[in-house]
């Protein structure tokens, strides 16, 4: 070690939801802990995704930490679904409540991370400096580097370019302003409304539709507020048995031995009220194709009412299966097709040939002054592949990747001793609400890092048999759905170049009694110290 190397139990990468409390445990056992961060801001996700509209889409008093009582009874929301700006606020309460603010060294990158056979030491270097530390963990999030694609021109232009994940902090003025959007995914449905109010004319460029819900958002209900913290850790016992780890509408009822009339009378119900929870409304909606169609039926009709002009909102009707791709929640989406200064241009019939100084080519010239990119992440990977991981022998992670990403539990990967990855791929983590999965990893790496303490194990690695097993699992369950069937973020099909394979790991309380068997049968799969 050189005198300009710093020395640590544990260096945690992102200063976001995940690193936020992999720290305070690491911290609060005692270990020595660095927390490296790329912006000078923390709240990852929350951070870097300020466009307009930015909101969660699981209700706060879901989506929010449960690891401390005082903390969930003491934070209130203002609304059901909170905007980013409220979360980066708790965010930043959490971060100065538990200490945290000091340790996160800002502004600086991770470059690359290279394991040590001979000291079984990680040696990571950012742009600043070398750090030495046992573990290495990676809270990098799901969707963090954004999907910039191939768009004729597009250096060309001379207008002001913006893309929702990198949005700058500045407020934007668009009155008057000409203005495109390209991409119709979450991140687009949620700015789209905000961004119609004051353009002089918004350009949609859309090459999938999306299914969408209605969030009916509004203040906080102060009666569910207190009944839900008067038994919050009953509350959030529950939602981890629900297949999502959400608050569900459902109880077992199927449609496929329902009345037609019933299920289309309680899908009413349902988009009056649920948002997201609409997809487990009724238990066959994500296995059974049939089922899924008179979901997916209902929200095609519910656009075509909304929307006034027929051939806009029948460009707007998804094909594929509700839930094929991510399922949005929106504010006021598809009612903004009826304002008269935004139009919907479908890139299947006309697609882009050119982006020029000011216009975009297509069925015909748009003069715009603003292009805004809503054309989403290269999820699950792209954080960890777009860095140098470099484990035993120095094979590169993204090498090892190139087939698809295999993971352990989506903590571990062979080949990668002490390293963690927080809701890695062939974890529940965007099939499920993030915050207790995250919470569900964080101490899962915490105990497993002093289980190892004390019984005297210095490195963990997991197996690639272990590993194989498991991908193979995931993609059994996943082939019994729905979430195969369709191009998407999940299965790597948004970006080029990218090995398709699905990710998530679909159930949540399946993983969890898997996790906890493995967990109890002292981390099978995984081996420790090269010996067992
Ligand atoms: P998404 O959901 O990946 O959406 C990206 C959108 O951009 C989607 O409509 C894409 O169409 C479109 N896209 C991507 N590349 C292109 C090109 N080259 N041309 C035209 N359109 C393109 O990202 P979001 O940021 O909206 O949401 C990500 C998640 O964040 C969301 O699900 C929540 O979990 C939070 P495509 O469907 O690929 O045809």
């Amino acid at each position: 070690m050189t005198d300009k190397e710093t020395k640590y139990d544990a260096v945690i990468v992102g200063a976001g939801v995940s690193g936020l409390f992999m720290f305070y445990k690491l911290k609060n056992m005692g270990l020595s802990v660095l927390v490296i961060e790329k912006s000078d801001e923390l709240g990852g996700t929350w951070n870097w995704n300020r466009y307009p509209g930015a909101r969660c889409d699981i209700p706060s008093l879901e989506y929010s930490y449960q690891f401390d009582e005082e903390l969930q009874q003491e934070w209130n929301w203002s609304e059901k679904y909170s905007a980013g700006p409220e979360i980066l606020e708790y965010l930043n309460h959490v971060a100065d409540k538990f200490d945290l603010k000091d340790y996160i060294n800002f502004e600086e990158e991770v470059i690359q991370a290279k394991f040590n056979e001979d000291s079984c030491l990680w040696s990571v270097s950012t742009n600043r400096q070398k750090y030495v530390t046992k573990f290495c963990i990676f809270a990098t999030g799901c969707l963090s580097i954004p999907n910039k694609p191939e768009i004729p021109g597009l250096e060309s232009f001379e207008g002001e370019l913006l893309h929702t994940a990198t949005w700058p902090r500045e407020e934007q003025n668009f009155t008057d302003k000409n203005v495109a959007i390209i991409g119709t995914g979450s991140s687009s449905i949620q700015t789209i409304p905000e961004i119609a109010k004051d353009v002089k004319n918004l350009y949609v460029f859309q090459r999938t539709p999306n299914y969408s819900i209605p969030s009916n958002n509004g203040p906080m209900d102060k009666d569910v507020e207190a009944q839900v913290k008067a038994r919050y850790s009953e509350f959030r016992k529950e939602n981890s048995l629900n297949g999502f780890g959400l608050a569900s509408l459902s109880d077992e009822a199927m449609i496929s031995e329902s009345d037609l009339e019933e299920v289309n009378s309680q899908f009413e119900e349902n988009w009056n009220t649920s948002g997201l929870a609409f997809f487990g409304g009724y238990a066959d909606i994500p296995v059974d194709v049939n089922s899924n169609e008179v979901a997916a039926n209902f929200v095609r009709n519910k656009i075509k009412e909304i929307v006034s002009d027929q051939e806009t909102a029948e460009k707007l009707c998804p094909k594929y299966h509700i839930g094929g791709k991510r399922l949005c929640v929106d504010t006021g989406y598809f009612q903004t097709f009826n304002r008269e200064n935004v139009h919907l241009i479908d890139l299947n019939a006309s697609p882009i040939k050119n982006v020029n100084s000011n216009n975009i080519e297509a069925d015909q010239d748009y003069e715009i002054d603003v292009l805004i990119l809503a054309t989403g992440f290269d999820a699950m990977t792209g954080a960890l592949t777009s860095l140098d991981i470099l484990g035993r022998n120095e094979v590169n992670l993204k090498d090892q990747w190139k087939e698809g990403a295999k993971s352990y539990l989506g903590l571990g990967v062979s080949n990668f001793p002490n390293l963690f990855t927080i809701t890695g791929p062939g974890s529940p983590s965007v099939l499920s609400n993030m915050m207790p999965s995250i919470e569900q990893h964080v101490n899962w790496i915490a105990d497993c890092i002093g289980w190892m303490s004390e019984n005297n194990k210095s490195v963990i690695e997991s197996t690639k048999t272990a590993e194989d097993e498991w991908m193979e699992l995931v993609n059994e369950i996943a082939d019994m759905t729905i979430f195969t069937s369709t191009q998407s973020w999940y299965n790597g099909s948004n970006i080029e170049d990218k090995a398709k394979a699905f990710l998530p790991f679909i159930g949540v309380p399946v993983y969890t009694e898997k996790l906890e068997e493995i967990t109890a049968a002292e981390y099978q799969g995984f081996i420790f110290d090269k010996s067992n």
